[in-house]
């Protein structure tokens, strides 16, 4: 059982790490990554339900660091200008499949009543930290926008950019509404800082790190994934072929 978590990180790393090399441009292989995401998706199914919760961690394990990955800042002039306004004028858009879209100011986020947790972060490229966070249920947003009976997946969309391609995730309903799913605001008991996401980024405990959407400007409710970007559900599973479900 102590093992489980990290035995399934590492073996999901294991292929991950595989994402730039040549034998991932075979089609056979990428089959066997296909293969191996659905095994994945099924035994974690056997071995704990979807529904069960992430290990929560005590103050006393906080990471002294917690390192940022990937964007660090998202260079584009309209992130820069929120940057400047101290994020006042940040709003979380929702819509898609929802009764009534939403425009949310951030300081309302920020009042609602919130969760505070614990966790650990995994990153496929092979760290993790432990970091405290405090931010809204996804499910409370979810529910105020009514969502449609229709939807399969929240898809999150980023402020930042690779080249001309927006970083966004996506997550299904099983996560969405899972209680440790969260909106995070704030960070080790502070507002969160820049590099983690600022002003408001996803929290998905039962994930690896890659899912975890920072700079979250917009959460859309869709049917299916393959109309959005490129049609895989995420950035790094549209160009890298990250595994969608990347579940620990
Ligand atoms: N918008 C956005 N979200 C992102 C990323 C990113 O580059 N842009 N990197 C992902 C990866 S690979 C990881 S491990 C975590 C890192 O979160 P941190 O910067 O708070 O450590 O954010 C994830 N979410
Ligand atoms: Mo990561």
């Amino acid at each position: 059982m102590i093992g489980r978590r990290r035995f399934i990180a590492a073996s999901a790393s294991g292929l991950l790490l595989g994402g730039c090399d040549r034998l991932n441009n075979s089609p056979g292989f990428r089959d066997v990554l296909r293969s191996a995401e659905k095994l994945n998706m099924a035994s974690q199914r056997l071995i704990s339900p979807r529904d069960a919760l992430a290990r929560e961690y005590g103050e006393a394990d906080l990471s002294p660091i917690f390192r940022s990955n990937g964007t660090r800042v998202p260079g584009t002039a309209e992130y820069t200008r929120h940057m400047a306004e101290q994020f006042a004028n940040w709003r979380l858009t929702v819509d898609g499949l929802v009764a009534r879209p939403l425009s949310i100011p951030i300081q309302t986020l920020r009042s609602l009543p919130h969760r505070t947790q614990i966790t650990r972060h995994d990153c496929v490229e092979g760290w993790s930290a432990i970091g405290k966070w405090h931010g809204v249920p996804l499910s409370r947003i979810l529910d105020h926008a009514g969502l449609s009976t229709r939807a399969k997946y929240i898809v999150f969309h980023c402020a930042d950019r690779f080249g001309d391609k927006p970083y966004y995730e996506s997550i299904d309903l099983v996560d969405a509404f899972h209680p440790q799913t969260i909106l995070a605001w704030g960070m080790n008991g502070h507002l969160l800082p820049v590099p983690n996401g600022a002003p408001l980024r996803l929290r998905v405990e039962r994930q690896l790190g890659y899912k975890h959407a920072k700079y979250v400007e917009r959460i859309e409710a869709v049917d299916s994934l393959s109309r959005v970007a490129g049609g895989k559900g995420g950035y790094w599973e549209d160009n890298v072929d990250y595994e969608w479900y990347a579940g620990i």
